[in-house]
């Protein structure tokens, strides 16, 4: 069952709440303080319980009088406590005389509810919930201040697992490798970037092509870095991407820009697929996204550019995002491994390789447990 958040003035009825909405097995799964002002109410604070109905479900009908019972939530060395299971005495009685303040010496003992802290984090961090819980769940019981204390290390290491390492630009499987993505997410600048790192630091022989070719002025960046680099350009109109790339067909490595599309125009992402296809050669796509992008957004922007077949993420303005967690949450669902990031606008500094650390670190901070 989904976990439900309950808030109420005080702590005792919040508990009543969980009670009486979830019934007597109600697993507590975390509690905590929330200023007034969060839950846009002025002065005073709240308690907020969140809390999943046990294996008997909801209770059948709603009580009358809040009766807190045995509720002994948040028992040391549990994962998360049965409402109805019995505690050790000293949380019994308090819990019975004032669950507030049994909460608070329940909590005092170092991680009462493991994980919580984790997952408030994480939801923080814009993962979606149920990523979220999967990888809580994956963790193991937590049980113990040994398991409660490495959860941290363990939640980095599943991480690393799951991401696996930096998706190269295109491996030995193509040498066009083309760039897709919404408007203004950073193609253009990470093309530049990425010519200057494959020309200047792998003495690789690059030429970048522009499918861009419908604005004014849209090739003017593309032209001014290609010159900058002393690196070819070519600009593919319509159908012409083949013969762009035949003009270069002694380059060791061919980066091509495209043009951002506004989702109401929805032929067009067909119409860049296609093109991509008429290559006359195998193209890998990178689908470049905001770093600061909602979940849904994320979702339908892989959703459109589908047609363009991406192969890998690439994770743009990095700098300007404070959580990172839905392209994470983009990242297990498309399971499409992340091969860059980009980190400010600078050409060709803010750009690394998508190394499971750096995407780590940027998800819970460097500190390690
Ligand atoms: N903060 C920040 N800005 C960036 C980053 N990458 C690019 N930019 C800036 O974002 C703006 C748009 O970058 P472009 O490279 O033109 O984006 P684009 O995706 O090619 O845009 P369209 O071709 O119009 O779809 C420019 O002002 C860039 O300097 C980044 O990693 N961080
Ligand atoms: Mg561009």
């Amino acid at each position: 069952m989904e976990p439900r958040t309950f808030q109420a003035r005080e702590m005792r009825e919040a508990l009543a709440l969980v009670r009486r909405e979830l019934g007597p097995d109600a697993v507590i799964l975390e509690t905590r303080r929330v200023p007034g002002r969060a839950l846009g109410l002025l002065g005073g604070s709240f308690f907020e319980v969140t809390a999943a109905a046990g294996e008997s479900g909801p209770a059948p009908a709603p009580r009358s009088a809040p009766d807190l019972g045995p509720i002994r939530a948040l028992l040391p060395g549990k994962r998360a406590q049965r409402v109805g299971q019995s505690a050790p005495p000293p949380v019994k009685t308090m819990i019975q005389e004032d669950p507030s303040a049994a909460i608070a010496a329940a909590a005092g003992r170092a991680g009462v509810v493991p994980f919580a802290a984790l997952r408030r984090r994480l939801l923080a961090a814009m993962v979606p919930r149920d990523l979220c819980e999967g990888w809580l769940r994956a963790l193991g019981s937590g049980d113990g201040v040994e398991g409660r204390a490495h959860a941290e290390s363990e939640l980095r290491a599943l991480l690393h697992r799951e991401l696996g390492p930096a998706a190269s630009l295109g491996d030995d499987r193509a040498r066009v490798i083309a760039f897709v993505g919404p408007t203004g997410v950073g193609k253009t600048t990470t093309v530049a970037k990425l010519a200057a790192l494959t020309h200047l630091s792998e003495g690789k022989r690059i030429a970048l092509v522009s499918l861009d070719d419908g604005r004014i002025g849209a090739t003017a960046a593309l032209r001014a870095y290609a010159k900058l680099l002393g690196v070819p350009i070519a600009v593919a109109p319509g159908q012409g991407l083949a013969q762009a790339l035949a003009q270069h067909r002694d380059a060791e490595l061919v980066l091509v820009d495209t043009p951002g599309i506004s989702p109401s125009h929805g032929e067009a992402f067909a119409e860049l697929g296609r093109r991509l296809g008429r290559a006359g050669e195998p193209v890998v796509t990178h689908l470049c996204v905001a770093a600061a992008t909602r979940i849904e957004e994320l979702e339908r922007v892989a959703h459109l550019y589908r047609p363009t077949d991406p192969a890998a993420l690439l994770v743009t303005k990095l700098d300007e995002a404070i959580a990172i967690g839905s392209v994470l949450g983009l990242r297990m669902q498309s399971r499409l491994p992340l091969s860059f990031l980009t980190t400010g606008p600078q050409v060709p500094d803010d750009l690394s390789p998508a190394h499971p650390e750096l995407v780590i670190d940027s998800l819970l901070g460097g500190a390690r447990a």
